[in-house]
């Protein structure tokens, strides 16, 4: 459009000319908005490149059994926000933008904002590491995970003295995720990590499986995992971590507090209310074959039992 004198409008123009400002406002809002909203504008970096994900192994933290197939990993899924079903998460997914992604990183840290993922992921060396996976419902797995440790993170975003835990939240949009359009759960699914369980070097960011980003179900494109605790703690698809002062919400010891608790360790001398915790079945293993026993820590004890010295594990559940 060309350029006019401002001094003479016809009352015929008026309605146009006034479209065309209002446009414009709304484009630059829209422009202002997304720079203000996102420390980096999401414009030429909405792809992680394939090449990202091909992580050497760390072999010191990654456990020797075989793995379960990329199949089996993708197929038999808790992700209550795509439905309750083990194969809904996969069935249900398949429309879900994971790409571009914003994280807000806030609360008690000096590095505060909302970042795009792949700036998130620009400093960090992406590893393999092959962790055993137990589900509160007496289930397990083994995957190799791709993904950074969770320390790295706190390293950039400077926790403060007062940060005690770190509260993490799922996307909230029933529009993406039809579970969230049935009250199964209170809405966004939040979990937490007391500080130091957060900064132990078992604990990771996933941003991967099988040298591949991760498929929607396993809780594309950011997902938390921390093996020696049930897998209710590894919360999917996550768009904002804070730190915090006060132990945070988290969904599942919300919505029943006697069945599941903040800590989550994987203990099998605890069983759940309503069913023993002291074996597990392999997923993908024969029906036939015998449950396995489950280990205290699920195995790591050796990495995080002096985290819990002196507390009582059967209260602190
Ligand atoms: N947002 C969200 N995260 C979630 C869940 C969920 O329903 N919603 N389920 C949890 C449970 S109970 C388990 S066992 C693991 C399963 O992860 P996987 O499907 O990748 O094996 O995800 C956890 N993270
Ligand atoms: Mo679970």
């Amino acid at each position: 459009m060309a350029h006019k004198s401002a001094s003479i409008i016809l009352p015929s123009e008026i309605t146009s000319e006034a479209l065309f400002h209002d446009r414009r406002a709304v484009l630059a809002m829209g422009l202002a908005g997304a720079a203000l909203g996102a420390a980096t504008p999401l414009t030429a970096l909405a792809d992680i490149p394939a090449e990202r994900y091909k992580a050497a192994r760390n072999a010191r933290l990654s456990v020797t059994e075989t793995a379960n197939t990329f199949e089996e990993i993708s197929g038999y899924n808790n992700f209550y926000e795509f439905g309750t079903d083990k194969s809904d998460p996969a069935a249900n997914s398949r429309n879900f933008k994971p790409l571009p992604w914003n994280v807000t990183v806030d609360g008690e840290c000096e590095v505060k904002g909302k970042f795009a993922l792949e700036d998130l992921l620009a400093p960090q060396t992406l590893e393999e590491r092959v962790y055993r996976m137990r589900c509160v419902e007496a289930w397990s797995m083994v995957i190799p995970w791709v993904g950074f440790p969770f320390a790295e993170l706190l390293k950039r975003h400077k926790p403060t003295s007062k940060a005690k835990y770190v509260a993490f939240t799922t996307l909230n949009d029933p529009k993406q995720m039809p579970g969230q359009r049935e009250r199964v759960l209170d809405w966004p699914y939040v979990e937490g990590l007391r500080m130091d369980e957060a900064m132990n070097p078992l604990t990771l960011l996933a941003v991967g499986v099988y040298g591949k980003a991760l498929p929607n179900q396993c809780g594309a494109p950011l997902r938390l995992v921390v093996p020696w605790k049930y897998g209710f703690k590894g919360i999917k698809s996550i768009v904002r971590i804070s730190f915090v002062e006060q132990q945070p919400r988290t969904s599942w010891s919300h919505a029943a507090p006697n069945e599941y608790g903040f800590y989550a360790n994987v203990n099998p001398a605890v069983d759940h209310p309503r069913w023993s915790q002291a074996t597990e079945r392999r997923i993908g293993g024969s029906l036939l074959a015998r449950r396995q026993a489950t280990l205290p820590f699920n195995g790591y004890a050796d990495q995080v039992a002096d985290l819990y010295k002196g507390m009582d594990l059967r209260r602190n559940f």
